[in-house]
């Protein structure tokens, strides 16, 4: 039988076909040299104003920022990479059975990003959750390794709370009232992506992930601070986000890129592979619901510019952002007045 999974524990001496990108899409490497560091925000501080200005800044320039003291317990961080380090672990027999390429099942494990309808595969396997309401979805999840719902519910909790926190400060840097994003998003989903990046013998000719932007509001994320990879696009030049102990690397998605009326920035990222070392990384997504229109406030479209998004709601967009390849034209393109 054909391996549907790349983390089978059997290592390769090449990539398989599929995987090798077009010599014009490949990452690169010789030219990636230094890490720059995103900004790094520390959230334990008394002065408000100064943290709202430096997540305005970030939001605005970079659409990424890494945040420390923010409120998950060393703990809860450590164990979530050690239940999924555990889990992909597991024998190839015992991970297919959670196993479907079908977008729309709120668990699976699968590989690459949408293997039915991309012409090129990227070097990742990931484990798709969809985690809020809590009660209804975490009785779904992996029951093997068996710490893994306690552990991950646990998890799903607390980065919620640093979520709606950051939410908060995003707001009050656009001079929004404090709770206007998270008003405006209605009573949010969020979805985990526990992504793993096995060593790639060819790491020059295949992603993780290929350049994306993140099709929620709100992305946490979680990287590990041995294996680097993940890369932000920056004034046309990729660069290498240092992994920083302790923190979350927070990227702006496109739900409020939109809500914001284009201040704040979704930007491209992407994850590249290595020859030595697995990697992996726990994406949480912040989602808004179903019934919240996305629709800039006036307050943000007051100086005569307009809208630059026309009102939308999160299953619309979302249901053309996987109908689409992961690498095209920003999604949000097709959203434009
Ligand atoms: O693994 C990473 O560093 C990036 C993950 C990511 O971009 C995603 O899950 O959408």
């Amino acid at each position: 039988m054909a391996m549907k999974v790349l983390s089978t524990g059997i290592p390769l001496k090449s990539i398989p076909e599929k995987y090798i990108r077009p010599e014009s899409d490949r990452p690169n490497l010789s030219e990636i040299s230094e890490y720059e560091n995103v900004p790094v925000i520390d959230l334990g501080g008394n002065d408000r104003a100064e943290i709202n200005r430096e997540i305005g800044f970030a939001c605005r320039n970079y659409g990424f920022f890494q945040v420390i003291n923010h409120g998950v317990s060393e703990a809860t961080v450590e164990k979530m990479l050690m239940v999924a380090k555990e889990f992909f672990n597991l024998s190839v027999e015992e991970k297919m059975k959670l196993y479907s390429d079908d977008p729309s099942k709120t668990m699976r494990l699968s590989t690459s990003f949408n293997v039915k309808k991309e012409e090129v595969h990227n070097w990742r396997d990931y484990l798709r959750l969809h985690c809020w309401p809590l009660d209804k979805y975490a009785p779904e999840w992996p029951s093997n390794p068996p710490a893994f719902k306690e552990i991950a519910s646990k998890y799903v909790q607390e980065v919620r709370e640093l979520g709606f926190r950051l939410q908060e400060f995003i707001s009050e840097s656009l001079n929004l009232e404090k709770d206007y994003i998270k008003n405006a998003l209605g009573d949010q989903g969020q979805h985990m992506a526990v992504n793993y990046y096995p060593p790639c013998p060819q790491p020059d000719l295949t992603y993780g992930l290929p350049g994306h932007t993140d099709p929620n509001a709100l992305t946490i994320l979680l990287q590990d601070l041995q294996v680097t990879g993940l890369q932000v696009l920056k004034e046309g030049k990729w660069v290498s986000v240092k992994p920083h102990p302790g923190a979350f690397v927070i990227n702006i998605g496109d739900q409020l890129q939109a809500l914001s009326n284009g201040i704040c920035r979704s930007v491209w990222h992407r994850a590249l592979v290595n020859p030595d070392q697995a990697r992996l990384s726990v994406a949480s997504f912040l989602c808004p619901s179903d019934c919240a229109l996305i629709s800039a406030p006036e307050a943000l479209t007051a100086d005569g510019s307009g809208r630059v998004y026309r009102d939308f709601t999160y299953p619309e967009y979302y249901k053309k952002f996987w109908s689409r390849n992961l690498d095209q034209e920003h999604c949000l393109e097709l959203f434009k007045n």
